[in-house]
């Protein structure tokens, strides 16, 4: 387990990278953002909304997905039978049965590099459309897979700058006003070094 950002920040582990940081140091910024390391189905949030980094079918599948379809039960791929699939770049929420935690959103990010396809625009709509579904269900909370980094291929690096630099735009938004927590949740050690070093950028410590 990983300690909250808010927490490496204090213990001064964690640095900025860049020495002129593209957004103004923010403490109430940080303190509405995290990073940990832990299965995602494990999260306990009362008011809040996981994400599954689905495909477009929105049946299930490997992965995140399989993870939590699994300990979600089948009343979950009933439901998304319900609704029609979903395209690349968007996403579905649904109830989220015996997961605990409130809802799941299911993001369908890019396969990446796929032909045709402008991967980083898909996947930056994907975190946008998640978080404008929180919102819009009076959630307060949204946890993060790591979208499209496993079996869809996309760098660690480059996907990790993306979820950050959109949840940093929208949480300077009104909308984003009405969320207390966004929490990246990673899984393997890539995602979290990546994560660990572009944080600070968007996020520069206080
Ligand atoms: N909790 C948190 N993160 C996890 C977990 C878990 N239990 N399991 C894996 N990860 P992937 P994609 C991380 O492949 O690349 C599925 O078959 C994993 O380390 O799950 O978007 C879908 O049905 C990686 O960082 O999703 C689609 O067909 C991240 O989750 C396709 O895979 C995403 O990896 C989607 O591929």
């Amino acid at each position: 387990q990983i300690p909250t950002l808010s927490l490496l920040y204090a213990t001064g582990r964690l640095r900025p990278v860049a020495t002129s940081p593209l957004h103004a140091p923010s403490a109430s910024l940080n303190s509405r953002i995290g990073l940990i390391r832990n299965d995602i189905t494990k999260l306990s949030l009362q008011n809040g909304a996981i994400v599954n980094a689905a495909n477009r079918r929105l049946l299930g599948g490997g992965g995140v997905d399989g993870a939590i379809h699994r300990a979600a039960g089948s009343d979950l791929v009933k439901e998304c039978r319900t609704l029609g699939g979903c395209e690349t770049g968007q996403a579905k929420i649904t109830d989220a049965y015996r997961l605990p935690c409130k809802k799941v959103i299911h993001a369908v990010g890019p396969v990446y590099g796929a032909s045709g396809e402008d991967s980083e625009a898909l996947l930056t709509s994907c975190y946008r459309t998640s978080l404008r579904l929180a919102v819009e269900h009076n959630l307060d909370t949204v946890a993060f897979s790591a979208i499209s980094t496993g079996i869809y291929g996309y760098p660690s690096q480059k996907a990790a700058r993306t979820a950050i630099k959109t949840v940093r735009e929208f949480l300077d938004t009104d909308a984003g006003k009405k969320l207390s927590l966004v929490v990246f949740v990673n899984f393997e050690m890539k995602d979290v070094n990546a994560y660990n070093e572009i944080i600070p950028e968007y996020f520069p410590p206080v």
